[in-house]
């Protein structure tokens, strides 16, 4: 079972803790993003550095490669990656379906996917083998990788989509609930509920109202940041946060940038997960105060300067935007290294001054100054 003290709020935004017997995890959170049991680019130490709480795997990917077996063999998923920290592992729902779409991901193979009411059948991005996942055997997947938190199985629709589509998988993901929920056997792992409904306030009230009933660990807000625009993304979060009980985290999937955690910290949300500071990192573009910078720009080409001069991580201690911009354009990795960590650092560093923040009773003041600043390259 899962822990959760809701320590303060400061307007809806909330500070919390949450138990896990990994360690406690301070709210807001943001949870690195480590699909394949690796945040990439970055080793354990280097991870380590930017002050992690929580890092996130995923059950797709890890089920397919390198297969249940050999986590088992080796014991779980922490002992396996050697990670002593808490994990959350995402269900696979949400890449059954979104590398399904794509025509050409990084496998060789196209991705397929068969959705029933008994689970989905998907063919493998990397040899083109056929799976199936009942929400059954997502929760023991995910009880042999000894996850803190295991997310359930549900249907996350793309958008834009049908109201009859995005009723169909609310009532999908509902009842895959109640199954993940009879399935799961191990106490010390906590299971959340995933609420979905697309930008239907009806479907998202009725999602939202369903899962509360099953009194889970956590809340999940899935089936955001698709492609919609902020503002409705937004909407819907102000639309379920008043169903879910105080005293339950609340995860929104999948977000996002520093305006859109800010926004959603600003509207209760707990806990974060996005493959952004990673992913720009390895593409040079890096965040500071003032705003996102392409390291590769000829600009930087004699710059002195750390990327952020107010950041403490090891990239601004010891280089210079003229060297990382060398790295980038020489395609060294030791630059997608030095990036990810300092875009990991930024990450982590806006969550703490974000609960600094809420903790002071000042969020509103921090959430203007960010702005100010974060917007100033812009002009
Ligand atoms: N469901 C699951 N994982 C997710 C999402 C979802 O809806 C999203 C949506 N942004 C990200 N990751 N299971
Ligand atoms: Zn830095």
């Amino acid at each position: 079972m899962l822990r959760f003290k809701l320590l303060k709020k400061d307007g809806n935004a909330r500070l919390g803790k949450i138990y896990t017997s990994h360690g406690e995890i301070e709210t807001p959170v943001f949870m690195p993003v480590g699909t394949q049991g690796t945040v990439k680019a970055v080793t354990k130490d280097q991870l380590l550095s930017t002050k992690p709480q929580i890092i996130l795997g995923n059950t797709y990917h890890l089920y397919l490669r390198p297969g249940i077996e050999v986590i088992e063999y080796f014991g779980g998923l922490h002992r396996f990656i050697n990670w002593e920290l808490p994990i959350l592992t995402d269900s696979g729902g949400f890449q059954v379906f979104s590398l399904a779409k794509d025509k050409n991901v990084s496998g060789k193979h196209k991705a397929q996917v068969i959705l029933s009411d008994e689970g989905v059948k998907f063919k493998s991005h990397l040899d083109g083998s056929w799976h199936f996942f009942t929400p059954e055997f997502v929760v023991h997947i995910q009880e042999i990788f000894g996850s803190d938190i295991m997310m359930p199985l549900d249907v996350c629709p793309p958008y834009p989509v049908s109201h009859t589509t995005a009723s169909d998988a609310v009532k999908k993901t509902i009842d895959w609930l109640k199954r993940s929920k009879k399935a799961k056997k191990n106490e010390s792992q906590a299971l959340f509920g995933i609420i979905q409904g697309s930008v239907y306030p009806d479907l998202r009230k009725e999602s939202a109202d369903m899962t509360i009933q099953l009194d889970m660990d956590g809340y999940a807000i899935g089936g955001l940041s698709v492609g919609e625009p902020a503002e409705l993304m937004y909407e819907m979060t102000e639309v379920v946060i008043p169903f879910i009980p105080e005293d339950k985290p609340r995860y929104l999937m999948g977000v996002g940038t520093p305006e859109n955690i800010i926004e959603s910290v600003y509207r209760g949300v707990d806990m974060f997960d996005c493959v952004m500071p990673t992913r720009n990192a390895r593409n040079g573009t890096l965040f500071t105060t003032y705003g996102r910078i392409n390291i590769k720009a000829a600009k930087h080409k004699f710059s002195e300067e750390p990327v952020d001069s107010e950041c403490d991580c090891y990239t601004c201690r010891n280089f210079s935007r003229g060297y990382l911009r060398h790295l980038f354009n020489a395609e060294e990795i030791t630059g997608m290294t030095l990036a990810t960590i300092h875009n990991l650092r930024f990450y982590s560093r806006l969550m703490e001054n974000i609960r600094n923040a809420i903790k002071e009773g000042r969020f509103n003041k921090f959430r203007e100054e960010f702005y100010e600043r974060y917007n100033s390259l812009k002009i």
